[in-house]
């Protein structure tokens, strides 16, 4: 059977005829017709939704009505359902807060057969229920006994654009950037409705439209509206808008001779900002902020604190309900030596001192989005402030998008972390009073649990990821780095499921539920990460990218004005060995994690050896569990991560009868390039290291 080209637009979103016999008899029998109660824009998009969707996998055609009928499968709010006689038990709704839903198929209701209902508090929860049923039917679930109730743990789940207004994308690999500053507002481009729809089907409900390293002409009048045009067009899908913001403003917009925080001047121009732009976005959810970071200016210039900044902007937008996103990536050289221990330095002295509508935001790790951290010790360090966890979903450190690395263990292995923090956290005292054993208290301190506001009971939480989206016709460049955008949102909704979980059904959604197209992807998918790893920054190496576009390597590179930006630095290889030391004796950076972390990445025998090279300066000659010397361990490594590019290569020329050939050539081209790279990562670093070793 030769399979039709196709070109990736559609994502996951890729609705065929179930091929499956049994599946395809059980939808037919189960979804006669369907009804979308309401009439909010929202509600139109539901039913243009299952009217695209359905027919084609059902083959058949499916009535979409707006009036209640038997035999129907019937989606609403809780409120809307309890107007033609369904109720929702009370306990059940409450529970599903403004964004979770239920779908079921076996409730009591006034109407004879009815078989399936997707009910939820508002109706963007509404539209998530409905394309989470529209995904069990894609990955061919059973559907006769449905009781699904899905809430998400974190409230905020944004995409972070660094999009420039020129159209430019920083750290960008897809194209251009969506939004079309120059035809906005008047020109609405029905891809941000396409976008809108992809996000809303995985549960997002934010988007940062621009570059952390923010113009000033972004808070302009005329941009304001323009964002406004846009968030016109998400806020259907559930998507609100946040900006990223300029620090600068005052002085460069506002004509201020200052933008000290604590000036009543400038907090009275953030004030008047921030009222006009509430008047042109309404449901505005905040500014996300990059202060005195690489250059960008910030309260420190004026001797100002995190906090002070922080809570001037902070102040304006909570008559509103809006947020403050306070970026922690920070670094400055004269707060510590070792860059990794400098944002923890400057944050937790602050901690309290936050208005209540400031979240922290951090980094999964201490340095940059390299291709393995270990977690920020912030986590578990601040417990007054909610901290915000930033994920880069663009693989800016990880081959960008000609690699195929799944990162859905990345952050899995991240969230899943545990701080060990035992102190003074309230839900921890409770448990740790009613004895819970010790594997369920640990359970509870991981990041995840800070990430979701239960470790210190903080109520709204946030999660944001760094967008890997653009022009090009497959959103992502690579058509694997789509599984990327869909990890997050996933994971994101619920950071409980496993990375073999979600690309499982990214799989089944956008390739095939053939279940050798699914065994075969899914080893290349698991495997991807841990090899990019191997072959570029093995054993907790870090940071050995060429400068400026971080792609390929350049382990010698020295000639950078900041020792921190040089490669070198990180990585410290001489006669003797290999390895930033950040032990006790070291930099210190492993006494901001809480004992007994702090002791088992201290001492070289406990300390794992993922992370090895991270916290260790390690000698050549040095014996790994592996029974093989510190230096052979690294060119053990470097020759698996290489050798899995191979097989991942094999498996896919493997599946070409399978998929079709657009795709397929597109995915092949790309895992070549990947192989190259791979080799040449290899051959560079071992070269570089190996010098040293023989010097
Ligand atoms: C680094 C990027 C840089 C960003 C910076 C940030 O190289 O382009 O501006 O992070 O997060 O990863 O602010």
């Amino acid at each position: 059977m030769s399979l039709s080209d196709e070109d990736g637009y559609d994502l996951w979103l890729r609705y065929r005829k179930t091929d499956d016999a049994a599946r395809l008899t059980q939808y037919r029998d189960a979804i006669k017709r369907a009804v979308v109660l309401g009439a909010s824009a929202t509600a139109e998009i539901i039913r243009r939704e299952l009217a695209r969707a359905l027919p084609v996998m059902l083959d058949r055609a499916v009535p979409i009505l707006d009036q209640p009928d038997n035999d129907a499968l019937i989606v609403g709010t809780v409120d809307e359902l309890k107007t033609i006689g369904v109720s929702i038990p009370q306990n059940d709704s409450r529970n599903l807060g403004d964004d979770g839903f239920i779908i079921t198929s076996n409730l009591q209701s006034s109407i004879s057969d009815l078989r399936i209902i997707i009910a939820a508090n508002s109706a963007s929860a509404t539209l998530t229920g409905a394309f989470h049923f529209l995904r069990l039917l894609q990955t061919h679930q059973d559907i006769r006994a449905l009781d699904i109730s899905s809430r998400p743990r974190i409230r905020r789940r944004i995409l972070a654009h660094w999009d420039n207004l020129d159209g430019s994308i920083e750290r960008g690999y897809a194209g251009r950037s969506l939004w079309n500053w120059d035809e906005l507002p008047k020109t609405i481009d029905p891809r941000y409705h396409d976008y809108a729809r992809a996000g809303a089907s995985i549960g997002i409900n934010g988007t940062c439209l621009n570059n952390v390293n923010a113009d000033s002409k972004s808070l302009t009048t005329e941009y304001l509206e323009k964002a406004a045009a846009l968030a016109d067009a998400f806020r259907p899908y559930g998507i609100r808008v946040y900006l990223s913001l300029p620090f600068a403003a005052p002085i460069r917009l506002g004509g201020l001779r200052t933008n000290d925080p604590r000036d009543p001047a400038v907090a009275a121009w953030w004030q008047r900002k921030v009222d006009e732009i509430y008047r042109l976005i309404p449901d505005f959810g905040g500014f996300q902020v990059k202060v005195n970071s690489e250059g960008q200016p910030g309260p420190h210039d004026y001797g100002a604190t995190h906090a002070d900044g922080a809570n001037t902007l902070a102040d304006a937008l909570a008559p509103h309900g809006g947020i403050v996103l306070w970026r922690a990536f920070v670094y400055d050289t004269n707060v510590d030596a070792d860059r990794a221990k400098c944002a923890y330095k400057e944050f937790v002295p602050l901690d309290g001192k936050f208005a209540r509508n400031v979240f922290v935001q951090v980094k999964n790790g201490p340095i940059d989005f390299q291709p393995r951290e270990p977690f920020h010790p912030l986590f578990g360090a601040l417990k007054q402030t909610p901290l915000a966890l930033e994920l880069q979903i663009t693989q800016e450190y990880l081959g960008q998008s000609t690699h195929l690395v799944y990162l859905g263990g990345m952050w899995k292995e991240v969230l899943d972390s545990d701080t060990m923090e035992i102190a003074s956290s309230q839900s921890f005292d409770s448990a740790a009073q009613s004895a819970a054993p010790l594997k369920t208290r640990r359970a509870m301190t991981r990041v995840a649990q800070v990430v979701d506001g239960s470790l210190y009971d903080h109520a709204d939480s946030c999660v944001i990821g760094v967008a890997n989206t653009g022009t090009d016709r497959n959103w992502c460049g690579h058509h694997f780095a789509q599984a990327n955008w869909y990890a997050f949102g996933r994971l994101a909704w619920d950071c409980d499921l496993s990375a073999d979980a979600i690309a499982d059904e990214w799989i089944r959604l956008t390739w095939s539920n053939d279940a050798r197209v699914v065994g075969a992807i899914k080893t290349m998918m698991l495997g991807s990460w841990e090899a990019c790893i191997n072959y570029m920054t093995p054993l907790g190496l870090h940071h050995l990218m060429r400068e400026q576009h971080h792609y390929g390597p350049d382990p010698g590179f020295n000639a950078a004005p900041r020792p921190d930006w040089n490669n070198v630095y990180f990585h410290r290889a001489d006669a003797r060995g290999l390895g930033f030391d950040r032990t006790r004796t070291g930099s210190d950076a492993v006494s901001e994690y809480h004992s007994p972390l702090r002791e088992q990445f201290d001492n070289i025998t406990t300390c794992p050896e993922k992370f090895l090279l991270w916290f260790h300066r390690v000698p050549w000659d040095y014996r790994l569990r592996s029974g093989r010397t510190f230096w052979e361990e690294l060119q053990h490594r470097y020759n698996a991560g290489v050798a899995f590019v191979e097989e991942m290569r094999d498996i896919w020329q493997s599946l070409q009868p399978r998929i079709d050939p657009a795709r397929h050539a597109h995915v092949s081209a790309r895992l070549e390039q990947q192989l190259e790279n791979a080799r040449e990562w290899r051959a560079v670093c071992l070269d570089y290291f190996g010098k040293c070793v023989r010097s």
